[in-house]
């Protein structure tokens, strides 16, 4: 349909583009991380959300092409932000299911001479794809690059448990909806629950959506390693990143 014949020019005609949040490291306070975000302009420049057009560029496979334009522009915009220290790329089943998927992204990083270690892909639990020895070998051969494996919105899913034991995800994000619902003793319990849970499997902990000084000082009391969220800093262009921080306040 519209969006499907959209996602198929969005390249060639620059309707697509980067943006980049913020996320704050709470041991050493640094803001020397962020996560792209994808933005897609209809031709008259109205937005279509991510909600709408990732499934359909997942369902059509234009997420194939997508998702290499958008390793490719990370990449080159890294390399006129050296205080970037990590970009994590969302990246879908989709791709790592694809074959060639990792030796798309190696020729990336050769050609860019930017380094995997500054990388991270955040893969979100699918609802339609399971996990399989494809999508396994995939990860392995990403680690192997220095790409660091983190699994988006924990808690969302069905998988995300199974997903735990099967990868040694770097840093586990914990979605936003449970610090949203800690204003109550039964959501503060389940958030503490939730971060018991990853803390003692032995991955890194970012909580997305904190929004206020009350959330923060919370994650500081809960030891959290990363933040991210309104709080910390919305998503901004490449051009607009600080000289010392990715993104101001
Ligand atoms: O800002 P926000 O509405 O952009 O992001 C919503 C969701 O869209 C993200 O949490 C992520 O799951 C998805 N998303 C954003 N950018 C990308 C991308 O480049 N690739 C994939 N696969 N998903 C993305
Ligand atoms: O990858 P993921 O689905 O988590 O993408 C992050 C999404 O969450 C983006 O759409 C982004 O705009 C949104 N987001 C980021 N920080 C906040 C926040 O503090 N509050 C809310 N409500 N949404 C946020
Ligand atoms: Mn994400
Ligand atoms: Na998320």
């Amino acid at each position: 349909e519209n969006i499907a014949a959209l996602l198929k020019i969005a390249v060639e005609r620059d309707l697509v583009s980067l943006v980049y949040q913020p996320i704050q490291d709470l041991g050493s306070g640094r803001f020397d991380a962020v996560e792209a975000l994808m933005r897609l302009k209809m031709l008259d420049g109205i937005l279509v959300p991510p909600s709408l057009f990732i499934p359909v560029a997942e369902r059509t496979g234009a997420i194939l092409e997508l998702g290499r334009w958008a390793i490719r522009t990370v990449c080159t915009d890294m390399l006129a932000h050296d205080h970037v220290r990590l970009v994590s790329v969302n990246v879908s089943p989709i791709q790592l299911k694809t074959p060639g998927f990792a030796t798309s992204v190696a020729g990336i990083l050769g050609e860019t001479g930017v380094a995997g270690s500054r990388l991270a892909f955040e893969i979100t639990e699918g609802r339609e794809l399971e996990m399989d020895s494809d999508i396994l070998r995939c990860i392995s051969d990403l680690k192997l690059l220095g790409i660091r494996i983190w699994l988006d919105d924990f808690g969302t899913g069905f998988a995300g448990l199974s997903w735990l034991r099967l990868i040694d995800f770097d840093t586990v994000k914990i979605d936003r909806s449970f610090l949203h619902d800690c204003g109550t003793p039964k959501g503060m319990a389940m958030l503490q629950d939730i971060i018991a849970l990853v803390r003692n499997r032995g991955h890194k902990i970012l909580v997305e959506g904190v929004e206020t000084d009350e959330q923060m000082a919370l994650m500081r009391e809960f030891g959290i390693d990363k933040v991210q969220g309104y709080h910390v800093g919305r998503p901004v262009p490449a051009a607009s990143f600080q000289t010392k921080r990715p993104v101001q306040k």
